[in-house]
This record gives C-alpha cells, structure tokens and sequence, in this order.
C-alpha cells in the first residue's frame, strides 16, 4: 500500500500544490470571486510590470536550460543533505580468500527438488550470474557531478515512505568497491553480472549536458569487468529518473521523456557497447503504477500532463511513454548502430493460478495476465495493448499510431522475465463485467482479486520479510509459467528465448539478527534457490522451453526501495558499517548448481559444499 505523503520542511522542497493554490486569492489577485477586488496598483516605477500569479494554474513546464553548478546546488537542496560513506575513494581490490567460509555436512545444502533434471546440462553458451541496480548498491549519490533521481529525493522527503526510515546515500558503496566486488565475483566463478547505469549519474538533469566525471566512473567499471573476465549485463534505466525532469515535465506522463531517454541510451550504448553481452533498455516497467509514477505528484512535485495526484492516467501514459522509448531504441540499435548484441526489456510477472475451477475465475487469470505481460507484450505480439485493456481502460489508454505498433512489434530479440512468486486469482465479487464497466470499482481495472493463499486458507509458499509481503516461495510455479508464456501467451517468443532475469527471495526478520553467523545460514533463501533453479532447468531439459539466461537477485543486501535497508535479497551480506560482503549459504547453493549443471571451472570448485545425503 502507498505510504501518505506529507511535506518535510527545509531544503528546497517544492510547496504542496494545495498551498500553492490557495495563495493567488489571499493575495487578492487572479481569483474569481464575484466581488471583484479592485485592479491593484503596484508600484508608480513604470520600470516594473505586472502579471496575474496563480500557480495552480502551472499545466506544463518548467522550462530546463539551465544547466549550471548553482541549478545542480539546487536540486540537491530540494533533496536535503546527503550522507557521505567513510569510505569515500575507489579502493584497489585486496587479494580473495582461496577458499570461503560455507557450509560444512552437519547441515548440508538443499538436496535436488527434481530427481529428472539432476544430470542435466546446460549448453556453454548459456548466460548465468547475479544482478543489482544502480540506486539500490552504488551508493556515493552526489559525487562527482551527479544529478539527484527521484529516488534519492523520495527517502529524503516524502516522510514515513521508507519503512525504515534509511536512505540509498549509502547503500553498498559499491560506487567505490566495485573492484573488490569484480574480484570476488571472479573468485566465485560468476560469468557475468546484471547491473544497471545511473542515468542522472551520467546526464545530471536528465538532458543537457553529460558528466564527465560520471562516464569516467563508467568506463573504468566496464574496463574493470573485462580485466576480470566477468560479462557484462546492462539495464539502461532501473527506475532512478533523474529528478529534474519530474521538476520539468513531469517524467513519464510527458512525451518528452521519450527524446531524452533515447539520448542517453544512444550515449551508454555508443560508448559502451563493445563491453556489453546483453542490453536491457527498462527494468519492469509494470512498476509504472509505483516506483515509476506514483509519485508525490501535486504535493512534493508538480503535477503536470493533468495527471493530479497519479493514478491511473499516470500509470498508462508511463506504460506508453516506457514502450516507445524502448521500442525506438531497439529499432536505432539494430537498424542504424547495426548493433549485434541481444536487446529485449525485464518484465515483473508471476504464474497466476485461478482460486476455483469456475470460468470467471479462469477470466480473472486471463485478465491479470493482460494487465502485467500483456500491457508490455507489444513486442512480442501484434504491437498493440490487449483487448481487454482496451475495452476495460478506454481513453485511459492511449493509442498507438499504425507507424508506432510497427516499430513496437518485434522490438525484442528474446523475453526476460522478473518471475520471483506466484499468485491466486479470483473474479471479484460483483463480477467482472459489473466491475470493468465501472471506474470508481476498488478493483478497476484488472478486475481479479489476487492472493498468496489458496481457496481453503493455507499459503502458497513459505513467507519472506514483512519487507515484501509479495513474495512468498513457489519454486512449483515457475516451471509451469515459463511453458505457458513460451507456448501460449507468447508463442512468437518461443524460439527466440527466454532468460529468468531475476529471481530471489528475502527471509523473514534477517536483518533482526546480529551475528553474522545468524545471518549465514539462509535456509529459506537457499532452499528457494534450489527450488526455483530445477524448476527452470525442467521446464528446459523436460518441457522444451528455451531458457538462455538465469541471473539470481541480489549480488548482495542492497537498499530495497520502500523497504529500505532492513529488507535483504543479498546472496552476501553486506556489514553496513565496514562494507565487508560475506557469501551466505543460498550463495553456496547457487554456485553448486552452477558446478552440477553448467560448465565446471577452477574458481567453482574452491566453492563446493555437501549438498543433501551426499558427502563429499
Ligand atoms: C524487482 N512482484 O522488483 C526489482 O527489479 C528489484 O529492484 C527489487 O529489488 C527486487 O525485485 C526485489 O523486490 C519486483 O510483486 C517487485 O512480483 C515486485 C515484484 C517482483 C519484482
């Protein structure tokens, strides 16, 4: 649920538009008040001239040209002072442990889930690894010329939004570490790495000019990654909107955001594609309706675009907006740049299962389908939005021109899928058609009332941090949903591919312990690495899906936006006072399988741990 929103005083933060509105009419002027006040005289300087404030009349923008160091000051101001780490240079890595610490035969890692797939083998060139996000690790948020994004502003001004108060200031600091962080994914034989670039770190306000300092850092990273043999995975935007461009336009309900973005993905991939095995032009954007819009629209920030405070004409312009960006991307990419390497989006859904075996909620499956795969599905279909979204959202969908369905359909060379839980669907009480006729319905417009329990009460996994009260463990469920999405929802991606780009899992209260040795034995996460891992390799090596790529969430504990800190995904732990990482057991269990499924190496083999009745 959304925290409320309230104002922080202090800093630069933007008045509330409700305080903006009220001022024109105290101050007598611009109202419409039918006792008309009379026309004021100002001043008899004939030098000054007048005009008629009312600021709650601002519809559109803020013009952005100026692109100084006092304007940068400025939109730091609006996000308050900022915490600096105590390690605040980048640090040379120090030599790796020949051999880490793990778990011993006393309480051996989880044995197989699927007895079929245990001799199964991935092909060489299959793409495995670990991911992060730029805001959520890298910390160091206002160094060396860098823009605030909204989610530096958001921790530090909308209060009570972050459940534990913390701010991603800080974060891992792997802005300064990411070579320790090189070298330790080195020594544990990870092939490659999913991270993502700070768009706001390279193009302080979003456009305008680029930072010098922030492509520096950039470069030194990608050189960095090659030196160590790790392969690089990019997601180009992961939710960290540079700031200015909500001040501006409002970001994703403008238009404009679309230009902008291209433009800085034009620059990240001209420079850097050389480096990059995959390119992600957007993490999930069905997060549209959240980290991407939901702003504090109308009271931290201007509400443009007539979007008041959000709501569902924010979420669908973003969903347009989001789908032409990328789509313009990817066809520049392959059809000017000629670039070869594999491009698609990272897409949040999870297997859905109906509540009963009646048709309405076999509709409400359907439906929460079209509402999460479908809205961005384009790509992989006809380049339109689905029917149902069509008929339930009317004109709060937008439409796609014939040329824009064009460039969108095909726009994606394989499918990646953020596949963490599962769902329960039901039709809502009154009905779907009652409900997708009526906009004011609490569960308009997907019209489906999910769950994590099944009809009869009892949950469908074993639970994860209050943090993310969304996720729950299914390993059961992915197997079957990579089938559907490869031979029914989206045949046209079957061949083509499909990579599980993230999955993961946050056990319960972690961050309540305060032993590191209470902290290494993640059962539940392990357990869930396991789990969903042979899941996958069956719907592979026994239902014929074509999965490429697997890459776990998350490198290590990291700043999981609403949540906070407290909330951890990380295969290593991170000590957030002296940033030493530390692999947990689930990190054990995940390079295991690695070793028992895909290609052995040196540097696996330093990682081997008993697994199940087996000792080794
Ligand atoms: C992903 N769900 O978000 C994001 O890409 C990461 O930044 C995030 O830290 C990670 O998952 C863990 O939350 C998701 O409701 C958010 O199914 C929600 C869902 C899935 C993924």
């Amino acid at each position: 649920m959304a925290p409320s929103v309230s104002v922080k005083l202090g800093g630069a933060t933007l008045l509330a538009a409700s305080a903006l509105a009220a001022s024109p009419s105290s101050y007598g002027y611009g109202h419409n008040s039918t006792t008309a006040s009379p026309t004021p005289t100002i001043t008899s300087d004939a030098s000054y001239s007048s005009t008629t404030f009312n600021a709650s009349a601002a519809s559109t923008y803020l013009p952005l040209t100026d692109f100084s160091n006092e304007q940068l000051a400025f939109l730091w101001d609006q996000v308050g002072s900022i915490s600096t780490a105590a390690i605040h240079t980048t640090v040379s890595p120090t030599p790796e442990p020949s051999v880490y610490p793990k778990p011993g035969y006393l309480h051996p890692l989880v044995p197989a889930y699927i007895s079929e797939v245990e001799s199964a083998k991935l092909p060489e060139d299959f793409l495995w690894g670990v991911a992060s996000a730029a805001l959520q690790v890298e910390g160091a948020v206002d160094a060396e010329g860098k823009g605030p994004s909204v989610w530096d502003f958001i921790p530090h001004r909308w209060v009570n939004s972050i459940a534990d108060n913390s701010t991603a200031d800080v974060a891992a600091n792997q802005y300064y570490l990411y070579k320790q962080d090189n070298a330790r994914l080195k020594a544990l034989g990870i092939p490659a790495y999913s991270f993502t670039i700070s768009w706001p770190r390279v193009i302080p306000f979003g456009k305008g000019p680029v930072n010098e300092r922030g492509i520096a850092h950039y470069d030194d990273v990608f050189a960095n990654m090659e030196a160590n043999g790790i392969k690089s995975v990019v997601t180009l935007f992961h939710w960290d909107t540079p700031l200015a461009l909500f001040n501006s336009y409002g970001a994703w309900t403008s238009r404009d955001i679309v230009a902008d973005y291209v433009r800085y993905a034009k620059l990240i991939i001209e420079r850097y594609d050389k480096y990059v095995t995959v390119w992600y032009t957007f993490n999930e954007p069905q997060y549209c309706n959240w980290r991407f819009s939901n702003y504090p629209y109308g009271t931290l920030l201007p509400s443009y675009n007539g979007i008041g405070n959000g709501g569902l004409k924010a979420e669908f312009l973003c969903g347009h907006y989001t789908l032409l960006a990328h789509a313009e991307v990817y066809q520049w990419y392959k059809n000017v740049y000629k670039g070869t390497k594999p491009m698609s989006f990272k897409n949040s859904a999870n297997w859905i299962l109906p509540n009963s075996t009646s048709a309405a909620d076999a509709e409400a499956v359907t439906r929460v389908n079209d509402f999460n795969m479908g809205w961005f599905g384009g790509p992989w279909t006809d380049g339109d939005y689905p029917a149902s979204l069509r008929s339930t959202l009317g004109d709060l969908l937008p439409t796609f021109t014939q040329a824009e369905k064009d460039m969108i359909k095909g726009s994606a060379d394989f499918y990646a899928l953020d596949g963490y839980t599962a769902n329960v669907a039901a039709a809502p009480p009154n009905g779907i058609a009652a409900c997708a006729a009526n906009a004011s319905d609490p569960n308009y417009p997907t019209c489906a009332v999910t769950a994590t329990t099944y009809a009869d009460g009892f949950p469908i996994g074993p639970n994860s941090d209050p943090g993310a009260t969304w996720l729950w463990s299914t390993p059961g469920g992915i197997r079957p949903y990579l089938s559907f999405i490869a031979n029914k929802y989206f045949p046209k991606v079957a061949s083509k591919g499909i990579v599980v780009s993230e999955f993961g899992f946050s056990d319960p209260y972690e961050s309540s312990f305060d032993t590191l040795a209470q902290i290494l034995w993640d059962l539940r996460r392990a357990d869930y690495m396991q789990g969903y891992l042979d899941n996958i390799l069956a719907a592979r090596a026994l239902d014929g899906v074509n999965i490429t790529g697997i890459f776990a969430w998350a490198i290590y504990d990291n700043f999981e936006w609403n949540s906070g800190l407290s909330t951890k995904f990380g295969l290593q732990y991170v000590n957030l006072t002296s940033q030493e990482r530390h692999p947990k057991a689930s990190m054990f269990q995940f390079l295991n399988w690695f070793k028992l499924h895909g290609l052995d190496s040196t540097a696996t083999a330093n990682i081997t741990a008993p697994i199940g009745h087996k000792r080794m």
